[in-house]
């Protein structure tokens, strides 16, 4: 009894009031953002209602962490978790910005990368955005008027009477979400999806428990889950095509990362001229492969170059350069090593940006040439670094210090957001004029991508590399993200469904070997295809490698890539994971997505067991059973 009125005594106290207008003003200040900053594409009703109630059970169980500190520090304490929860949702709006993605913990390990970032992150915020901070600022000036808060602590059955309402909410939240997307919290992709349903906050919640969860899993892998996974990719595994295997035997590797390169603006004319004219040029006498699509996660480039080398996904979450470098690869440099190839990559940013540095030398690179080998000025760089004509140029010596064969990787860095050009000499062509400038620049900045490739050719033909050299080009992934689909449907003069959306995930894959005179080729793939294709052509086939991918010129292949949200391609449909439909590829139109089903389970399994070689650094393992085989022969 005397508890009780002890506690509604804090029930009416000044602090009270101000605790409960805490929650309430964070409240509204969450669901406004989260409805209008985000294109979570709420589909019905009980959705919007979802959203709306998401901010609530996280508030009540961080602000209720503050009733645990004594009297004179709670409101300092309401504070703090103010403004470390606000700027949480800051930093998700400005990265949904950019990336179209939410912040996962992974991600903010890199967050060196961000540092480098610089010009990009300032282009990505405005003085408005102080709105997110508007009830943080409310909070502050209360806090200051009421002077004396709180004048009573509140007692442990208040406190728990806070923590049962955000747990009861939470699971209301959680059983209304389920309803919605069955197996949301099983399924690891789709972040989109879980911020929609869960909100933000306990979004971050459920990415710090998966977080923990895959760190644990590397303690307690062995060899029993590498037979598994050997078991499923050697059934899948397709046999060379006579025609081309070993036809670049012994020939050096060029690899080219054509920064943000999408496929839409090859033999593309904008204002009556052509966006890549020296790559349109080159497609003739090349095997040019028009259905090629990324497949990269939250590591962007460092996810292409990993799938590239290990015919390996990216993760779900983070970049594997940056969480797993540590791992055990059996990566292409290490591979060619054993055939007397010299290995390097290129490129004219900090070597430490995203980790390649350490992932380098996991993936057995001999040399990596970066920032600090070039003569990087004011002038001849913007954005991340050394422009690319410039960087092919000094690139030159370098190449030409090799030991042959090589496997050399040049990673361009021009044609990335915000798309700037610092000199006029640079723009060779105008930019369009949807009035989304990212957009309309970006055909300025391609075009200078394919001048500096134009001219990295000539060189490669002037010091005699170019005859006994296999050109391999690639985009590394999107450069416009969905939320410039007004400006992209304008350009493309359609409309962007999921269908769309997912075709313009195709990136240009050249394969340019000299004295052969190439065609175009039609088969779906993606870039963890790339290496089992690359060892193919120098005629080395590795048994024990475990590759997802497959050869592209293989004559069973099937006609397959996936998406690391779970979407996928095949030579007839097309299936978007964020929005469970099935579409025919030709018509272009929605159909019973049971149809799809097959390739949905394939694909779940596919990539799950991906992240199981990585998570649990399961190649480890492969001297181990190798040197076991040894013994029992
Ligand atoms: C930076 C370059 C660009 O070194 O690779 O990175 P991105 O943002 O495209 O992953
Ligand atoms: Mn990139």
């Amino acid at each position: 009894m005397f508890r009780k009125i002890k506690d509604q005594g804090w029930l009416q106290s000044k602090f009270a009031l101000f605790f409960i207008t805490v929650i309430f003003l964070f409240w509204m200040k969450s669901y406004f953002a989260l409805r209008f900053s985000f294109e979570l594409d709420i589909e019905n009703k009980m959705q919007e209602f979802i959203l709306f109630i998401t901010p609530i059970s996280s508030a009540l169980l961080f602000f209720g962490m503050a009733l645990y500190v004594s009297e004179k520090r709670q409101k300092r304490a309401i504070l703090i978790i103010h403004f470390l929860l606000s700027f949480i949702l800051y930093a998700n709006v400005v990265y949904y910005r950019f990336f179209d993605d939410f912040i996962t913990i992974p991600v903010l390990f890199q967050f060196k990368n961000f540092g480098d970032l610089g010009g990009s992150a300032k282009n990505l915020m405005s003085g408005t955005d102080l709105l997110y901070f508007v009830d943080f600022f409310i909070v502050l000036g209360l806090s200051m008027l009421q002077k004396h808060l709180p004048e009573k602590k509140a007692n442990k059955k208040t406190v728990a009477i806070v923590f049962a309402s955000a747990l009861a909410i939470l699971s209301i939240n959680i059983g209304l979400a389920e309803a919605q997307r069955p197996q949301l919290l099983t399924r690891t992709f789709d972040r989109l999806m879980l911020v929609k349903l869960l909100g933000v906050y306990n979004y971050h919640i459920y990415d710090a428990v998966m977080s923990t969860k895959s760190s644990a899993q590397r303690t307690f892998a062995n060899s029993n889950e590498l037979a598994e996974v050997q078991n499923y990719v050697y059934s899948e595994k397709k046999a060379p095509n006579d025609e081309y295997y070993g036809v670049a035997k012994d020939k050096n590797v060029v690899l080219v990362s054509m920064e943000s390169l999408q496929n839409f603006v090859i033999n593309m004319e904008v204002n009556g001229q052509e966006v890549t004219p020296f790559l349109n040029d080159l497609i003739n006498d090349s095997y040019y492969f028009q259905n090629f699509y990324h497949n990269t996660g939250q590591g962007k480039t460092s996810d292409a170059e990993f799938m590239i080398d290990n015919s390996l996904y990216g993760l779900p979450r983070g970049a594997v350069f940056t969480t797993n470098a540590g791992n055990e690869f059996n990566a292409t440099p290490e591979i060619l090593n054993k055939y007397g190839y010299t290995s390097a990559s290129f490129h004219g940013n900090n070597k430490s940006f995203w980790n390649r540095d350490l992932m380098y030398q996991s993936l057995g690179y001999d040399q990596f040439f970066s920032q600090e080998y070039y003569n990087v000025t004011e002038e001849n760089s913007v954005n991340y670094g050394l422009k690319d004509i410039p960087f092919f140029e000094q690139s030159m010596p370098l190449i030409q210090g090799l030991k042959q064969p090589f496997y050399a990787k040049f990673l361009t860095l021009t044609n990335h957001y915000p798309y700037v050009l610092n000199n006029e000499e640079d723009e060779m062509i105008a930019p369009t004029e949807t009035g989304d400038s990212s957009v309309d620049r970006y055909f300025q900045t391609v075009r200078y991508l394919d001048e500096s490739l134009k001219q990295f050719f000539d060189q490669m033909k002037q010091n005699g590399l170019y005859n006994n050299t296999i050109f391999v080009l690639y985009g590394d992934h999107y450069g416009i993200s969905s939320n410039h689909n007004r400006a992209m449907s304008e350009i493309l003069g359609t409309e962007i469904r999921p269908f769309e959306h997912i075709q313009l995930q195709k990136v240009p894959l050249i394969i340019h070997i000299p004295g052969m005179k190439g065609k175009v080729m039609n088969t779906v793939g993606g870039q963890v295809d790339i290496k089992p294709t690359i060892l193919h052509l120098l005629g080395i086939e590795e048994p024990s490698d475990i590759q997802f991918g497959s050869d592209l010129f293989a004559e069973d292949r099937e006609s397959y890539t996936v998406q690391r949200d779970g979407s996928f391609i095949t030579g007839h449909y097309v299936y978007s994971s964020e929005q469970n439909i099935c579409y025919d590829k030709t018509a272009g139109e929605e159909i019973d997505s049971a149809v799809c089903e097959p390739y949905v389970e394939k694909t779940r399994t596919e990539l799950e067991m991906s992240d199981k070689v990585v998570y649990s650094d399961l190649l480890r393992f492969i001297d181990e059973q190798i040197e076991e085989k040894q013994l029992a022969e």
